[in-house]
């Protein structure tokens, strides 16, 4: 046998053993290149997880085993007392000192598909920007850029693309000649694919010669870390800390000093800010304590009665919402991406998943017709030690793009935007012309290249001389 044909007859086989064998229905139809191709993508198969994957999800799927005795978790509340004020300064000092000495990272997660917000194109490049239009990776990207002024650094960048998105990502960067960030401080690498199954756990084809692959979840991060060789190069770079926000939150600050300090006090191997929940059902998750560990119990899984569980006070007991901001030493992650088997759970999604029918026929079904499998990367947090919990302003850190309309909306995130400016200008002495809903009549916006903070707004307005806001006003880099 040829190497070619031994390849083959191993993948077969292999296909074969693990019951799956109906991927080859179309062989005898598939030109050379295809055939290539297809063995390819099999190759890429792990199938002694995937079974273990389809056994436990899918054919002998038991119901959802939450951690035992779920018990609020306990976090850094927003500052009270001048004790807790000082607390926080204290921190700040010492996440500027970490920050000065080029040990953090920022670390994106883009490789979602964004099907809910309907936008065809990585969601990084969405235009959110109220008045200048600028896309959320232009708004990190000058966040960075301001960071990097203020402590005189370089802060390396990590994308984490998917195989859909990543062309179109880099392409996009390169044609806005990255933003003005240094090319090399941009490091892009793509997550892991699954393989989607049906609801007998079969292999789906989405084309004759394709299976249908989805990206492996955001937990894919801490093994596409290590497997791209990110790991080593935040190695040689000397990064001990990696600031991971996902590309929907326009208000994220991509390396907060506050943060980055109570991680690094803490000696945490993984933080996580929190912000109360706007509602019992928002859609985001839980942080709770198990047996002394902490977890975040995605909304979907966290049964009503505890969602909705009230305190004597009439406050919520589960008020902690995740929003998906973390700090993770890189310590952390090499040592969860060193074991054999990946140390994230797999979820499972039923979805709509397009697919060719027996006789070759793509089909696109309405119903939920097959399994993904995805881990989330806040699934690392049981296995922290020392985790910390901040609590932050939502008004100031939070507001995602995630669906066309209503609540997560690019229109609420630009409200947020506003707002946030708005109460900036007043901080520093200039009035905001509001309407009789007290939101401001005017879009405002403010560019970190110009100013991070109220104070800096306050130096930039002395100098320009602003006194009143009387139409839509973009402060950017120029105006400085
Ligand atoms: C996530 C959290 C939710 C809450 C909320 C805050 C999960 C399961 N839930 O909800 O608890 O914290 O965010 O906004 O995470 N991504 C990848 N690769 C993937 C899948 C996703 O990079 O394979 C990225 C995606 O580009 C985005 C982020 O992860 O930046 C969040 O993904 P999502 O939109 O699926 O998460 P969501 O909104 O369900």
């Amino acid at each position: 046998m040829t190497p070619a044909a031994q390849d083959e007859h191993a993948i077969r086989r292999r296909v074969a053993d693990a019951g799956q064998d109906h991927v080859f229905r179309f062989w005898n139809e598939l030109p050379e290149d295809s055939r290539r191709q297809f063995l390819e993508q099999l190759a890429e198969v792990d199938f002694e997880e995937l079974g273990e994957l389809i056994a436990e999800h899918v054919t002998n799927r038991r119901p959802i085993a939450l951690p035992p005795d779920l018990e609020p978790a306990p976090y850094i509340a927003l500052p009270v007392t001048e004790d807790d004020q000082r607390r926080r300064e204290r921190a700040r000092q010492i996440g500027e000192e970490i920050l000065a000495s080029n040990k953090v990272a920022a670390f994106t997660v883009a490789g979602g598909q964004g099907t809910r917000l309907g936008y065809d194109g990585p969601k990084g490049a969405f235009t959110v920007g109220p008045v200048s239009g600028r896309p959320l990776f232009q708004i990190f990207a000058e966040s960075l850029g301001a960071a990097r002024r203020a402590y005189g650094v370089s802060i390396p960048w990590y994308i984490m693309t998917s195989r859909a998105n990543d062309r179109e990502t880099r392409d996009f960067f390169d044609a806005h000649n990255c933003f003005n960030l240094a090319r090399t401080e941009i490091k892009f690498f793509t997550q892991g694919m699954m393989p989607a199954v049906d609801k007998q756990g079969k292999l789906i084809l989405a084309r004759k010669d394709s299976l249908a692959w989805s990206p492996d979840g955001h937990g894919g991060s801490i093994r596409a870390l290590a497997r791209s060789g990110m790991l080593a190069d935040m190695a040689a770079r000397g990064i001990e800390y990696i600031s991971y926000f996902q590309v929907d939150n326009p208000l994220v600050p991509p390396v907060d000093p506050v943060f980055i300090g109570f991680h690094a006090e803490a000696r945490s191997d993984m933080s996580s800010k929190m912000a109360r929940k706007r509602d019992p059902k928002e859609k985001i998750g839980a942080f709770c304590l198990s047996h002394g560990r902490l977890h975040v119990i995605e909304y979907s899984d966290l049964p009503d009665t505890l969602a909705m569980a009230r305190n004597p006070d009439g406050g919520l007991k589960f008020p902690a919402g995740s929003i998906a901001i973390h700090i993770l030493s890189r310590s952390f992650v090499e040592r969860l991406g060193s074991g054999k088997r990946f140390a994230l759970p797999f979820h499972r999604a039923e979805k709509k998943i397009a697919y060719v029918d027996e006789k070759g026929n793509p089909q696109t079904p309405s119903q939920p017709n097959g399994i993904k499998f995805e881990t989330f990367v806040f699934d690392a947090l049981p296995m922290a030690e020392r985790p910390v919990v901040l609590e932050i302003e939502r008004q100031h850190e939070f507001s995602p793009v995630k669906n066309a309309t209503g609540e997560d909306s690019p229109d609420m995130a630009r409200r947020d935007m506003i707002r946030m400016a708005a109460e900036w200008f007043e901080q520093a002495g200039v009035p905001v012309p509001r309407d009789a809903g007290g939101e401001p009549k005017f879009k405002i916006e403010i560019s970190p290249l110009a100013a991070r903070n109220a104070e800096e707004l306050k130096a930039l307005i002395a100098r320009q001389g602003i006194r009143g806001i009387g139409g839509d006003l973009y402060i950017g880099p120029e105006d400085v």
